[in-house]
Order: structure tokens, then C-alpha cells, then sequence
């Protein structure tokens, strides 16, 4: 039996979210096993979340979800797909690189927030205390998903839905509904397939269902500050922003198709202009993206983003010559990570012409990098 409160807020509260536009709903407990904890506390433990210090300083929140809402009995767990179909290219600018899929729509967090308000007013003229939280909150979103059968956890760490695939955003709202029901979770599907594991460009998929941000290409490429280290840029490939592999290997997302109907993509996100992202200060960059995931990495990540994209172009892409004029705006820009991702770039090309003036770079990193570049062993 599906873990559900037993009353019938709890059906009109699922109920609207279905009529709002989402995919899969489904109600679990707001309870988090102390083995769930200790193993997030491992994984913090090894260092596996990179920077994200944020989350050890969550981690009490979320292994206490009364925290976030006092009384809370149980959660309903919302899933919405982002699996698009592709927009057709704009035929200006220069579009290299891919944009992972949750980032081709405007900012999910701002479209899923006025649903979660519309549940949690609709909650209160029931009676019931209810928070929503999309992504942003301490809320162990993906157990909660397991447990409302939305999914279970695939060996990706991605929450897998035999009917949505890996390309779902999950939500939650945290209810004060008792729920009786014992904890169960969705059944492994996974079986013997190890897809996601042997095609993630840098082995950063552990066998324990974790995955190791130091060497995420979605991490480097959203979170990570400064340079991104020199032995994962081959492995970024052609990601500008985020990855999809794990999911899009994923034989439950190739069955789902495109079946995104809430979120809506648009192409200027799904292949930005590469060019924008130089010449122009941070205000200027704010402007023309606010509202969308590309303000995460901000200017300075977007641009090192594409300079590392550009500098693992294959030497006969027809993009290069697009791309050689941002190489050398990227030589000269005043942010010195930028100038740092142009030297490994024009490294990677053998390009000295444009890779001479920075082996006497103001910034010694800059300079390291290039000398590098220089020698050939880039
Ligand atoms: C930090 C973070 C990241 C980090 C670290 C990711 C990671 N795998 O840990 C980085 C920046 C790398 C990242 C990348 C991505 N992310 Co992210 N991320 C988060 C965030 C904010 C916290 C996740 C976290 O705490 N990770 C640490 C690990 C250890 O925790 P965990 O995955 O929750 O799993 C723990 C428990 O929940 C428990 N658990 C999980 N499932 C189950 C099931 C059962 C039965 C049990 C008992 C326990 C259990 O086990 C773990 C140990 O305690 C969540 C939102 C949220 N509030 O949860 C989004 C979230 C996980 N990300 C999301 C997405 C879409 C992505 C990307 C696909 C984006 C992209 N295309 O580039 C990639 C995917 C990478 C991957 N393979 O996981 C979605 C995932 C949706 C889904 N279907 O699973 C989330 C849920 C955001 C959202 N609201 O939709 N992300
Ligand atoms: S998002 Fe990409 S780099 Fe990260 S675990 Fe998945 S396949 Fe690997
Ligand atoms: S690719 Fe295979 S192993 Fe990975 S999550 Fe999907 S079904 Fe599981």
C-alpha cells in the first residue's frame, strides 16, 4: 500500500497539484531514517561535497524536517518533468556547447514556486499547516521521493521514475497530516544495468549510489568558484552548464520520450550566444539573464565555461573559427579565471600567437597555466 495521510486534504491537496500540470505526485512520510543520516553525514565526511559547505551546515535541518515546519506528519512530493524536446537552433550568434535540460526553461525555482504557495494556501483553508520547498531547502528531497514511490534511487543518485525518467524536478510540500502508513520506499529498477556509471565523463559515480561533486562535471560547471581543476577539463566536454549523461543514458528516460508540459524551453537558453558572455560586466550579464540558471556560475563561470568548451573543441570542428575571437577576448579579460580558462584553451589549440601575451600575465596563476600551455603539457 502507497504511505498516504489518511484524509481527504490529503487527496484534494494531490489531487490540485495533478490539475496544476504535475507529472507525478504522491504523499510519504516526513520521517528520515538514522541510517540515511549517518550516511549523508559519511558522504560530507569525505569530502564528496566539493565546496557546497552550505551543506554541512544543513545537515541538522535536514535530518529533522520538524525543523522547517513544526508538527509535520507528512510530505507531498510533486515531480515535474524537464524532459523537452530539443528547440530548433537560432541561426545567429555562436552556439557551441550544451546546456544541460533543467536549465533551458526560465529559472525552475521561480516557475514552481507560485504552485507551492497556491498548495500551501490551498492547505491552510483546510486546516492543514503546509511549506513548500523546490531544490533551494534543506529537505532530503530524493528519500522523500522514494518514499511517495514517485521514484526510487538509481545508481546515479537520481531519483528514476518508470514513467518520467531521470529528467524530473522534484518539490515538496511538508504538511502537518499525520501519516500512519510505515515507511516503504519505490523498488529498485536498476537491475544489473550500470549505463550511468561507465558513460559519466568523470567517473564521478561511486558503486554506493553517490556521486562525488569534486569531479561532477555539473558541479564544476554551476558551483565550483575559480579554475576548474586542470584534470577534469577534458572531462567537461561540451557542457557549458550542468551535465546530463547520467540521465540521458538512462534507459528509463530514453522510454519516458518528451513528455515536459509545465516547464516550457526556450532556445535562447537551451543554446546561448557564446558571444555575450564577453565584453560585458556582471550588471550588464545580470540583465540579460536574470531569471535564469545562468546567473548561478555568473559572467566570470559562463565564460570560463565556454572558454573550456571551445578549448576541447576537436581540431577540425567547424566552430573554431567562430570561436577564435572569444578565445582572444577571453586573453583579455579583466577577470583573471576567464584569462586562465583562454590560456588552457589556446594551449589545448597549439594557438602561441594568442597564448604569447599571457605568458606575462599580471596574475602569476594565469601566467603558470600558460607556461604550461607553452611546453605542451596541456
Ligand atoms: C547539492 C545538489 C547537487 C550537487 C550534488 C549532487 C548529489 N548527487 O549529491 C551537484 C551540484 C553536483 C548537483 C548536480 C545535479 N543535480 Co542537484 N541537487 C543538489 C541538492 C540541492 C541537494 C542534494 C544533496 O543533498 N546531495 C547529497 C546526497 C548525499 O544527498 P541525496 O542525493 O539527497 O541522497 C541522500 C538521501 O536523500 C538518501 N536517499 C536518497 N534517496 C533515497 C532513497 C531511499 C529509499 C533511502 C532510504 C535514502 C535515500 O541517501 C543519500 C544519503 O543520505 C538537491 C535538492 C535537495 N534539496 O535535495 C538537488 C537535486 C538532487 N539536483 C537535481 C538535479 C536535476 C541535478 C542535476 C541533474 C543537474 C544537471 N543536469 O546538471 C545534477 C545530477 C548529478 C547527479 N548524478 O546527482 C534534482 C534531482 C532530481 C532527480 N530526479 O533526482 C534535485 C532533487 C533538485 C530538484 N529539486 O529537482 N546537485
Ligand atoms: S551529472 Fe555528469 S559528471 Fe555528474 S555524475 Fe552525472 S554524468 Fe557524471
Ligand atoms: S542508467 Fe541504469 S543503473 Fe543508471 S540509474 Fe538508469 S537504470 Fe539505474
Amino acid at each position: 500500500m502507497l504511505p498516504a495521510p489518511p484524509t481527504s486534504a490529503a487527496e484534494t491537496l494531490a489531487d490540485l497539484a495533478s490539475a496544476l500540470g504535475v507529472d507525478a505526485v504522491g504523499w510519504t512520510a516526513a520521517q528520515v531514517p538514522a541510517s540515511a543520516v549517518a550516511e549523508y553525514a559519511g558522504w560530507l565526511g569525505a569530502g564528496r561535497h566539493a565546496g557546497m559547505t552550505y551543506l554541512e551546515r544543513q545537515l541538522p535541518a535536514r535530518a529533522d524536517p520538524s525543523s522547517r515546519l513544526e508538527g509535520v506528519g507528512s510530505v507531498l512530493v510533486l515531480g515535474v518533468s524537464h524532459a523537452f524536446a530539443p528547440p530548433t537552433v537560432p541561426g545567429d550568434g555562436v552556439r557551441l556547447g550544451r546546456v544541460a535540460r533543467y536549465a533551458w526553461t526560465p529559472d525552475y525555482h521561480h516557475q514552481l514556486q507560485p504552485l507551492l504557495t497556491r498548495l500551501e494556501q490551498e492547505a491552510a483553508k483546510l486546516g492543514v499547516r503546509a511549506r513548500g520547498y523546490v531544490d533551494h531547502g534543506p529537505v532530503m528531497e530524493r528519500l522523500f521521493a522514494a518514499g511517495a514511490f514517485l521514484g526510487w534511487r538509481g545508481k546515479s543518485g537520481m531519483t528514476v521514475s518508470t514513467r518520467l525518467g531521470a529528467f524530473v524536478t522534484l518539490a515538496v510540500l511538508l504538511t502537518d497530516l499525520p501519516c500512519e502508513t510505515e515507511a516503504a520506499a519505490h523498488p529498485d529498477r536498476c537491475g544489473r544495468c550500470t549505463r550511468c556509471i561507465s558513460a559519466c565523463p568523470t567517473a564521478a559515480i561511486g558503486p554506493d549510489r553517490t556521486i562525488d561533486a569534486r569531479r561532477c562535471v555539473s558541479y564544476l560547471t554551476i558551483e565550483h568558484r575559480g579554475p576548474v581543476p586542470h584534470e577534469w577539463r577534458t572531462g567537461v566536454g561540451d557542457w557549458l552548464l550542468g551535465c546530463d549523461v547520467c540521465s540521458e543514458v538512462c534507459p528509463w528516460s530514453a522510454k519516458a520520450g518528451p513528455l515536459a508540459r509545465l516547464l516550457e524551453p526556450e532556445a535562447r537558453l537551451a543554446y546561448p550566444d557564446l558571444t555575450r558572455f564577453f565584453g560585458v560586466s556582471e550588471r550588464q550579464f545580470e540583465r540579460e539573464w536574470a531569471g535564469t540558471a545562468l546567473l548561478r556560475p555568473r559572467r566570470k563561470g559562463m565564460a570560463r565555461n565556454a572558454l573550456t568548451v571551445l578549448g576541447n573543441l576537436p581540431t577540425e570542428h567547424e566552430g573554431r573559427e567562430q570561436g577564435r575571437p572569444l578565445l582572444l577576448a577571453g586573453s583579455q579579460d579583466p577577470v583573471w579565471e576567464v584569462r586562465e580558462a583562454a590560456a588552457w584553451a589556446l594551449g589545448r589549440w597549439g594557438d602561441a600567437d594568442l597564448l604569447s601575451p599571457l605568458l606575462a600575465d599580471p596574475h602569476e596563476t594565469v601566467r603558470d597555466t600558460a607556461a604550461q600551455a607553452w611546453a605542451g603539457v596541456i
